[in-house]
């Protein structure tokens, strides 16, 4: 509102700018569950980053509070105090009340933004029940209030003075709970991106507090002088590295930045990530398809030029040269294009060149000069591409398979009588005799039966021709139906939910993980699309009067019989494994759509996930003891 306390043109304008993002919040952070109310941070957060990119701010705090509002505070210029030309306001309440089309005013340096460019910080207020703004700048302090979705309630006014070299600017927020489903903030989420922008932004140091609990006041912070090789370091953490130095290369050209950090371990599976601009680029793009592009020709030549490779053998292919690769690609960029319909890929197409250029050029020379790690590189692209060839007929086997009778798969598939996926769904069931039952209790229309004997084969550590020669494996390939590696075609996945049906016991989580590692190495996208779900087997069995009532662990139990008459004279019984029961009680507490229990699993963080696995099947025995002490015993609650 203008000074003569009546709205103006301008004024009107703001409040439906904001008013709009009110209406659809969706269109501005997504959703409005904890996912959207998490993204209020980052788009603060960004602001604070984007002046470390220009070169002003080296840190950065972020306080969970007590009320479950938020305050960031960063050491930068301070937001500009004085009237903004084009609105009459101050520049601090036109950046947080006035949503721009499209860039930043301020103009220049490295948006990090992924879909917001500048206007983050409007729509945080718009969101929010209040907003205070606090600029240290030329030895004073000012600040300027929001309330009730982004109406100033205090003008910026100087509230005090301070040092003059102290500069930056506080933010603290409070989302508005008409808006958001939940107000509680999660700190693990929090901390797993407060940690990777550190490592992508070296020299940043950045603090993360959580107030809410009484005991932690220092707080944890993320430095890393390294950077990206940093991160690779703790990405490999759980792993075996071949070689020990990290390969670090970055270049430079017409203000477009690019590094890439990378150390092969003696797993089978590669770790590749990708960012720009700080976001996580899931499809790709012309970043990663640069230094891919140069990986696989630089060892190409660097194994011809040593006659490793001789004449009459077939060149080395990109799958071959990524096998136990982890690898961060990041690129900082003024004009980011992004593509694809989640807008997780690169497309310019200089960056293409530069990528290729930066890594060529540094690679071959890291070979040059380190000819013993080099020799160990080589080796083992060379051995994942006789095991190339070797899989690929491992491959065959199951594609000529699974144009056969589905029904055909040496009688272990009991499958459904519908062919329509949309409605079917298959078990996957912890040994012959709880799958016996399952057949016996299951509705022959919809629902298809896999007994697995004996344990899955750990895939985190198994070659993907071992996997692929593993009985087990391939009838889980061809009664999918779709396909892996290259060939995968989600369309063609034959059965809506796949349910992995395992005791509430150490060996059944145990079979689970593994099904899981399967899942998320081999047939990601069916995770990705949400097909994976966890049979919940309930713990216990209470009877009262002609009541039977099922509850999954303890905790349900205590809080069911406390809900209780005190009068009331019960029976209960821990319930037995899937093995013993039969048919029916199987139906019933596991089975029917009505009355079981299903949880589904979700890849909510690519990159979380992956650390898990690796640490729950990879080489080092330490780490994985660790979690899973602190984890309990039924690892119930790994949401991967
Ligand atoms: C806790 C949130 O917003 N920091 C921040 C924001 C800005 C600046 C510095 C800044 C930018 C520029 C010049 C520039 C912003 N300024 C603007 C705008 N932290 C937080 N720190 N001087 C200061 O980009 O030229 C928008 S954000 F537009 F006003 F310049």
């Amino acid at each position: 509102m203008n000074d003569n306390q009546h709205y103006d043109a301008s004024d009107i304008q703001v409040l439906e700018g904001l008013e709009a993002v009110r209406k659809r919040p969706g269109m501005y952070i997504g959703t409005t569950d904890v996912k959207g109310l998490h993204h209020l941070v980052w788009e603060i957060v960004d602001n604070s980053i984007d002046e470390a990119l220009a070169g002003f701010c080296n840190n950065i705090e972020i306080v969970i509070n007590k009320d479950n509002s938020i305050t960031v505070k960063d050491n930068g210029r301070g937001i500009p105090v004085g009237i903004h030309a084009k609105t009459g306001l101050s520049t601090v309440e036109t950046v947080y009340t006035v949503l721009h089309a499209g860039g930043k005013f301020g103009g220049g340096g490295y948006k990090v933004s992924g879909g917001l460019h500048g206007v983050g910080a409007s729509v945080v207020n718009a969101l929010s029940s209040w907003v205070t703004v606090t600029v240290y700048k030329d030895g004073k302090i000012h600040e300027v209030k929001f309330a009730n979705g982004g109406k100033t309630i205090q003008k910026l006014e100087v509230i005090g003075e301070c040092e003059v070299e102290r500069t930056g600017t506080t933010v603290t927020f409070k989302p508005d709970p008409e808006i958001f489903d939940t107000d509680i903030y999660d700190y693990e989420t929090l901390k797993t991106r407060t940690r990777e922008l550190a490592f992508l932004n070296k020299g940043l140091s950045l603090t993360l507090r959580d107030d809410r609990d009484l005991e932690d006041t220092t707080g944890e912070k993320f430095y890393y002088e390294g950077g990206i090789s940093e991160y690779v370091k703790y990405l490999n953490k759980n792993r075996t590295a071949i070689h020990e130095q990290i390969i670090h290369l970055e270049g430079e050209e017409e203000g477009i930045i690019f590094e890439v950090a990378m150390q092969y371990n003696s797993g089978y599976t590669d770790s590749i990530y990708s960012f720009v601009n700080n976001i996580n680029t899931h499809d790709g793009g012309t970043h990663e398809e640069g230094v891919r592009r140069a990986l696989t020709r630089i060892i190409n030549n660097y194994a011809r030029k040593n006659n490793i490779l001789k004449e009459k053998d077939d060149s080395l292919t990109g799958e071959d040269v990524k096998e136990g690769l982890t690898m961060i690609v990041s690129c900082k960029h003024p004009n980011p294009q992004f593509e694809g319909q989640t807008k997780g890929r690169l497309g310019n197409s200089e960056v293409r060149k530069l990528a290729d250029n930066v890594f060529a050029e540094g690679f071959e020379r890291f070979l040059m000069e380190n000819p013993e790690e080099a020799k160990i590189i080589v080796d083992k692209t060379m051995t994942a591409a006789r095991a190339r060839v070797a899989a690929k007929k491992a491959r065959e086997l199951t594609r000529r398979k699974s144009d056969l009778d589905v029904v055909n798969f040496g009688g272990k598939l009991v499958d459904c009588k519908e062919k329509d996926p949309k409605i079917c769904e298959i078990f996957l069931v912890e040994g012959d005799s709880a799958g016996g039952s399952a057949i016996k209790g299951r509705d022959s229309m919809t629902q298809a039966i896999l007994p697995l004997r004996g344990k899955i084969l750990n895939v985190e550590k198994a070659r993907i021709d071992r996997a692929l020669s593993n009985e087990e494996i391939r009838t889980i390939i061809t009664a999918f139906g779709t396909g892996i590696g290259n060939e995968f075609d989600l369309e063609k996945l034959r059965y809506d939910k796949i349910i992995i049906m395992t005791d509430a016991d150490v060996d059944g989580s145990h079979i689970r993980v593994l099904l899981l590692t399967l899942f998320y190495r081999f047939f990601r996208p069916i995770v990705e699309a949400g097909h994976v779900y966890a049979a919940q087997p309930p713990l216990f069995c209470i009877k009262h009067g002609k009541t039977i009532k099922y509850v999954l662990n303890e905790e349900e139990r205590d809080s069911y019989l406390a809900s209780l008459n005190p009068n009331t004279k019960y029976d209960i019984a821990r319930m037995k494994g899937l093995g013993e029961m039969d048919a029916e009680e199987l139906n019933e507490t596991t089975m029917d759509i009505n009355t079981r229990i299903l949880r589904k699993i979700t890849v909510d963080d690519l990159i979380a996930a992956d650390e898990i696995f690796s640490k729950l099947m990879g080489d080092e025995v330490e780490p994985r003891r660790e979690f899973i002490e602190q984890n309990a015993v039924y690892v119930q609650n790994l949401d991967i």
